[in-house]
């Protein structure tokens, strides 16, 4: 095994290691840069930094298939081990907004093929889990990374709890050691060094890179629909028809529906709703692939959504994709959903309704945690939540937010609206919700068009965000 010593002490003289004043990416002023790039030109270092990581994994017994770099700085090193090693690797691409339909994993592998990640150094771990997010959408298996110095601030427990097992050459206690020990820093910076470890003990893994809905979760058949339509159209946009007219509102559906991916009713709202119009809305959403949700937000005992959803004049289940519910009466609702989807012979997703956009409105924390608890006894018909921003970080449950503009505001009675980009971008949802801003705008098609940019461009800068 390649002597740490020896490698920290290399790391050092190359300037990838300094000490003084500096300024993260964080906004965080730290005593300390670590700059692992500068590697590239001293081979001989490079190559012990791959011989080191290689020999942490054979440490491990972590078996794998391909090795794959965190782009861009622990790519060399990948690529050193598996020359080595013999084993092959695979890259993930980081600018999958300019290179449009291309793969965001390059190379020959297979789904279900065992993948290991290698990273320079671990903070919070978001840029692993990153790299995982878009490994896993491939189908691969990640369930270990490797890393050469872990800053000591919480990455290896993030990773854990997303499920990716952490090995490192070493910590910075360790390098902080060698160093003193070898007279290259005074022991007084070393206890600099670790005061500001203290106080920045922790570094939580930013909502923007938390584990997104991908292929991988989705195996809910109306699930796995919405994924492939939400890419085959690059549209996470979910247009509210809030029109009281069923020709106004089938004027809409021609107009915007090759930009969406869902379209939202509230059929109890529309004056002359017949079985005509959920026909004709059945046949857009076809013609146009766009899935359909009533927005009837189902909130009474079992007994009684059951005949909500199946009979009265709107037949919910014989025609919706998606349906919602409150959590509010406990799994009764859920269970009469169930019975009622089950009964129709038709596919059909459920959302719980875990947040409001509304202003004072009562759901608290822990009501919210209560309805996650709810959603993930239910995964064989709750594919998600109606919330306000990302709820479970497995990435298994979807989040469509409602309440969005271009621009931050509400109206008169208490709707609170918030950009794409906030949505998106730091609550960590994954689809956006717009009604007045689409159907009120005076060209509605052109709104359509602004919103699916601004919320494609918010989902795919999200998940390709350099750390
Ligand atoms: P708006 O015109 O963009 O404000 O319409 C929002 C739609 O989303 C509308 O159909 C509401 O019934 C729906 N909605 C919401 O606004 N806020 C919520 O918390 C929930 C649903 Br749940």
């Amino acid at each position: 095994m390649e002597d740490t010593e020896s490698l920290i002490l290399q790391l050092f003289d190359v300037g990838a290691v300094k000490f003084g004043r500096f300024t993260l990416k964080s906004g965080i002023e730290s005593p300390l840069y670590v700059d692992l790039r500068v590697t590239v030109s001293h081979p001989p270092v490079l190559e012990a930094v791959a011989r080191r990581l290689s020999a942490v994994l054979e440490a491990a017994q972590c078996e794998y298939d391909v090795l794959c770099g965190v782009p861009y700085t622990a790519l060399p090193f990948a690529t050193v081990m598996s020359v080595r090693s013999g084993k092959p690797m695979v890259m993930r691409r980081k600018e999958s907004k300019a290179y449009g339909l291309k793969r965001s994993v390059e190379g020959a592998y297979a789904a279900g093929q065992r993948c290991v990640v290698v990273e320079d150094l671990v903070t919070s771990g978001a840029s692993i889990l990153e790299t995982v997010e878009a490994l896993q959408a491939e189908g691969l298996q990640v369930d270990g990374a490797v890393a050469l110095l872990d800053r000591q601030q919480g990455g290896s427990v993030n990773l854990s709890q997303r499920g990716v097992r952490l090995h490192t050459a070493f910590g910075m206690e360790d390098m902080l050691r060698v160093l003193v020990r070898a007279s290259r820093i005074e022991s007084t910076v070393a206890q600099s060094v670790m005061e500001f470890m203290g106080a920045n003990r922790t570094v939580p893994v930013p909502v923007t890179v938390r584990c997104r809905w991908g292929a991988a979760a989705a195996a809910h058949p109306v699930a796995q629909r919405l994924l492939a339509i939400r890419d085959a159209k690059r549209s996470n946009l979910c247009v509210a028809a809030d029109l009281c007219d069923a020709a106004d509102i089938m004027r809409l559906c021609e107009q915007i529906g090759p930009l969406i991916c869902v379209l939202k009713v509230h059929a109890d709202t529309v004056d002359n709703w017949t079985a005509e119009t959920a026909s004709a809305l059945r046949a857009a959403a076809d013609r146009h692939n766009f899935l359909l949700f009533e927005d009837r937000k189902f909130a009474d005992i079992g007994h009684t959504v059951v005949c909500q959803a199946s009979g009265g004049v709107h037949r919910i289940v014989a025609w919706a994709d998606l349906i919602n519910a409150h959590g509010i009466p406990g799994r009764g609702v859920v269970d009469g959903l169930r019975q009622a989807c089950q009964a129709s012979g038709r596919a059909v997703g459920l959302l719980l309704v875990a947040q409001m956009s509304s202003k004072g409105n009562l759901i608290d924390s822990a009501y919210t945690e209560r309805c996650l608890a709810m959603a993930r006894e239910a995964r064989d018909l709750c594919i998600g939540f109606i919330a306000q921003e990302r709820l479970d970080d497995t990435g298994e449950l979807l989040v469509m937010t409602p309440g969005v503009q271009l621009a931050a505001g509400g109206d008169a009675l208490g709707q609170q609206y918030n950009t794409p980009a906030d949505v998106i971008g730091c609550r960590g949802a994954d689809f956006i919700i717009v009604g007045r801003g689409i159907y009120g705008a005076t060209d509605p098609c052109q709104a359509a068009r602004a919103y699916q940019a601004a919320g494609w461009a918010a989902l795919t800068d999200a998940s390709s965000r350099a750390r």
